[in-house]
């Protein structure tokens, strides 16, 4: 009979099963484990790419898997829905960010679902609707009563020209990206979050989560960033306005003696005070106010200064030391002034080469680091030289003692500091969650009343590409509350205020009367497994585990963190191509470029295909729309199905690896599910040809039963390790190949042979039903079954099947290797020696010879020694 392979019907029907059935609809069972499986929602851009397809590929498989072991699984889907994109899209696309992202979310839902994933879409959440935000926005009021928010003016990157703030991403090369005037920076009030008290419990959990990656916990330590240091004080000369001292911060006060200047950030009060009476000073820092000032451009960035003509006294040796204000001083760390020890920091030493400063060395290296002076600064911990009663001490010697000099004559303390700072979630874009406050005339401000609540984004607006609808409508922001006239905030929070709790929301999303369901959130949390990109190895990853203390200081859930195990997901990867267009790169697509290629895939020509003109490689790359190299989804599912369009993502490299797209691989991965198909259904083909498929016998198993059922029952062992402990889902994919070139072997048509036959192909449906979902609902029923494959459970490993019915011995003839030979696992030793001495190749050694003795190793040797 023929039995063509229709992915596009089948895949169909298999999606419309589950919808029908609400396959994948979960509610709280505490008699049942429970298992969360959670992909980092998307950001509805437009369209799916390959880095969703994959991520949500690889949860797919999980939860599937999980779900066939018997647990109540939990797979949800949502949308990050606001952020600046919308904005910019609205205004190109004149329609309002509501509009364009509802439509986007509905065609990557109808992509998702195209895909076969097993989403539970009754919990679906889009975090710009009105439901979801309310009550992110009533925790921000409870934090606001806790004292966990508060107000303080910060800088952000303005536009004088539009007269409006731009976010990072809108400053391009220092200037406006719309009118390209010089951003400069202007001090505005903004709302944070005091992350930074909870910095030690973030720092600490960290050794809690055993099943994340090492790579991203240490990026969370260093991003938290601890030190131990000392805050110390030098006393100015003479006072300036009302200030008579300030402090400076230091992690290395063993270099103290060799401190030979001070300086201040530019926005440094006594910077400022001096300022008001040096025109000189007040230029400069005005200067300085356009700078950004991200720590990675503080690094590389010139170090500019200027003596601000004052000086301090050192605390220890009372000595003068000058005073001036740099660049590459931030104001927001330690206490914004550092004491400058050129010997032995190289921010302090190019400042000093460039204005001519004293450079005093104080450490000698201990060892035989290289230390050159006139070069460099030697920034190792060592020996301390120059420094008087110190000298000799090391680094941890050196500290204490200083640290205690500096604590008896009250200049001093031992601090620890943290480099990571206060959540700011002040936005001054439109598209996100009004931040609710009302602001009083008198400049304080009261949170927003739950009944109040949501403070609702108008969604009909038209964006002029400047301002923000909400800030520009003058109406919008008049308020009262209790009669008093008030002001509504315009600021929006920052989307990560969003992404830091779906996950919780996910386990209540339908709830309208409050934030979480304690109950239900409990029972869920934490999720057991978190897939997602690297690229938020440090801030989401942060603020969703700091967001979930919070939660929990609240009551509303029970853990400590959020996400029990991560898993960060590879890039996608494709060959980029392009012409030299007059010494500019032309980037082509995949479908405008003929590729000539070796057996083993690598390009030896490439032309366009229209004109015949050859172009250039640019490279394997990440899929980008910079390179035009991203491969469409929605076509590969369009012309292979969507089990292909899986299975090759799953198949061509383990998850947290890059993978490379690869069009033969794509048509290898769909010729292997067309074989087990044909293979499937030749079988029942034949199992219907002699009437029906008989129940295993155990007692009338030949040797080649037996090792079908072994390779079986083997796949099985090897397959379940790889889903539930390795997640090494490409080598599962393997096993299960293999086991079909063996079943392919067998085919005797005896009533056990077609049942042991019927076995191996019942389980690797079974297998490959996580990862090729549609392929396996259709033949699943077809082998007999009654139940959906996706309601199956995971095939039950028969240890017995493992055990070998004959064992291969080596023969060895004084000490070498001469031959080998097949015995039954339960031989005796008189017949293993039997077999041994019979043997053709062994008696060209035995020969003419007497044989001495015979020694059998069980289960691996039989030594002969003869002579
Ligand atoms: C003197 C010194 C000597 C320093 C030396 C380093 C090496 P971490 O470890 O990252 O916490 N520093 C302090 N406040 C600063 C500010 N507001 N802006 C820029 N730099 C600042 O860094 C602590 C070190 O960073 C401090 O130790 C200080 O320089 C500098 F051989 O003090 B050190």
């Amino acid at each position: 009979m023929e039995h063509p392979y229709l992915p596009a019907e089948l895949e169909r029907d298999a999606q419309q099963y589950w919808t029908e059935n609400k396959t994948f609809e979960v509610t709280e069972d505490p008699d049942r484990e429970k298992f969360y499986c959670l992909a980092m929602f998307p950001y509805p851009s437009g369209k799916l790419h390959m880095g969703h397809v994959r991520n949500y590929t690889i949860t797919d498989v999980i939860a599937r898997y999980q779900r066939m072991q018997g647990k109540n699984v939990l797979h949800p889907m949502g949308w990050d829905a606001f952020g600046l994109p919308a904005e910019n899209a609205a205004i190109q696309n004149k329609t309002a960010p509501a509009k364009w992202t509802h439509e986007n979310i509905a065609y990557m839902k109808a992509q998702l679902k195209s895909l076969g994933f097993g989403i539970d879409w009754s919990r679906e959440l889009a975090t710009c609707d009105p439901d979801y935000y309310k009550w992110e926005q009533w925790f921000f009021t409870k934090l606001y009563e806790k004292g966990m928010v508060y107000k303080k003016t910060s800088a952000v990157n303005w536009c004088p020209n539009d007269a409006t703030v731009l976010a990072n991403e809108q400053v391009v090369d220092g200037c406006c990206w719309r009118c390209d005037s010089p951003v400069e920076r202007k001090e505005i009030p903004q709302w944070f979050i005091r992350i930074t008290d909870y910095a030690e419990q973030l720092l600490n959990d960290l050794d809690e989560l055993e099943h994340w990656p090492e790579q991203v916990k240490t990026m969370q330590r260093n991003w938290i960033g601890k030190s131990r240091g000392v805050t110390m004080t030098f006393d100015l000369s003479s006072a300036i306005g009302d200030y008579p001292s300030f402090d400076v911060y230091t992690t290395r006060p063993d270099t103290l003696m060799g401190v030979t200047y001070l300086t201040l950030a530019t926005q440094h009060p006594i910077a400022l005070a001096v300022a008001e009476s040096n025109p000189k000073l007040a230029a400069f820092i005005d200067e300085c106010k356009t700078q950004q000032s991200s720590e990675a451009e503080m690094a590389t960035m010139e170090k500019r200064g200027m003596d601000t003509g004052i000086t301090a006294i050192h605390p220890l040796t009372g000595e003068t030391v000058p005073v001036w204000v740099g660049n590459y001083v931030l104001m927001e760390y330690g206490s914004g002034a550092v004491m400058a020890v050129p010997a032995h920091d190289q921010r302090d030493y190019e400042f000093a080469k460039k204005y001519q400063l004293a450079i005093k060395q104080v450490i000698a290296p201990t060892g035989d680091e290289p230390c050159d002076i006139n070069s460099e600064a030697f920034t190792d911990k060592g020996r301390l030289i120059n420094s008087g009663v110190y000298d000799g001490l090391n680094f941890d010697a050196a500290f204490d003692a200083i640290a205690a000099a500096l604590e008896a004559c009250d200049h001093g303390t031992m601090t620890t500091n943290y480099r990571l700072r206060d959540w700011g979630v002040s936005r001054q874009r439109y598209w996100g969650a009004p931040i609710p406050m009302f602001n009083l005339a008198d400049g304080g401000e009261i949170p927003v009343p739950l009944d109040r609540l949501p403070m609702l984004l108008p969604t009909d607006v038209e964006m002029d590409g400047i301002q923000s609808p909400i800030k520009a409508d003058l109406d919008w922001k008049k308020d009262s509350l209790d009669g008093q006239a008030v002001e509504r905030e315009t600021d929006t929070f920052d989307t990560f205020m969003e992404s830091s709790w779906y996950y919780a929301r996910f386990t209540c999303s339908d709830l309208d009367s409050a934030m979480l369901d304690p109950e239900r959130a409990d029972y869920w949390l934490p999720v057991d497994q978190y897939v997602g990109g690297i690229e938020h190895a440090i801030l989401h990853l942060l603020y969703a585990r700091f967001y979930h203390k919070l939660l929990r200081d609240e009551g509303l859930v029970n853990s400590n963190e959020p996400f029990k195990s991560l898993l960060c997901q590879g890039m996608v990867l494709a060959e980029s191509f392009y012409k030299d267009n007059g010494g500019r790169k032309q980037w082509l697509y995949a479908n405008e470029v003929t590729v000539e290629r070796d057996a083993k895939g690598k390009t030896l020509k490439a032309v366009e295909t229209a004109t015949g003109e050859e172009v250039i490689s640019g490279g394997i790359t990440k899929m980008s729309k910079s390179k035009n190299n991203g491969v469409d989804p929605q076509t590969a599912i369009d012309k292979h199905g969507a089990d292909t369009v899986r299975l090759f993502t799953m198949f061509a490299a383990p998850p947290e690896q890059t993978l490379e797209w690869s069009d033969d691989g794509v048509s290898g991965a769909h010729r292997f599910l067309r074989k087990l198909w044909t293979m499937v259904h030749s079988h029942l083909d034949q199992a219907a040809a002699g009437g029906k498929t008989a129940q295993l016998n155990p007692e009338s198993f030949t040797s080649r039963h037996k090792d079908l059922r072994r390779k079986t029952h083997e796949t099985i062992n090897k397959v379940n390790d790889d889903y539930g402990r390795r997640n090494t889902f490409n080598t599962a994919i393997a096993a299960v190949m293999e086991l079909l070139n063996e079943v392919a072997k067998h085919s005797d048509n005896d009533a056990q042979s077609v049942a042991v036959r019927h076995e191996a192909l019942s389980s690797a449906v079974l297998l490959l039903a996580p990862i090729a979902p549609h392929i396996c609902h259709s033949l699943w029923p077809a082998l007999g079954n009654t139940e959906a494959v996706a309601d199956a459970p995971w095939p039950k490993l028969d240890e017995s099947a493992l055990v070998r019915s004959s064992i291969e011995l080596v023969i060895q003839v004084n000490g070498k290797v001469r031959g080998k030979i097949e015995v039954a696992a339960d031989a005796s030793k008189e017949s293993i020696e039997h077999l041994a001495l019979a043997d053709t190749n062994v008696q060209r050694f035995t020969d003419g010879v007497t044989v001495r003795k015979v020694i059998v190793v069980p289960g691996r040797l039989v030594n002969i020694v003869a002579n």
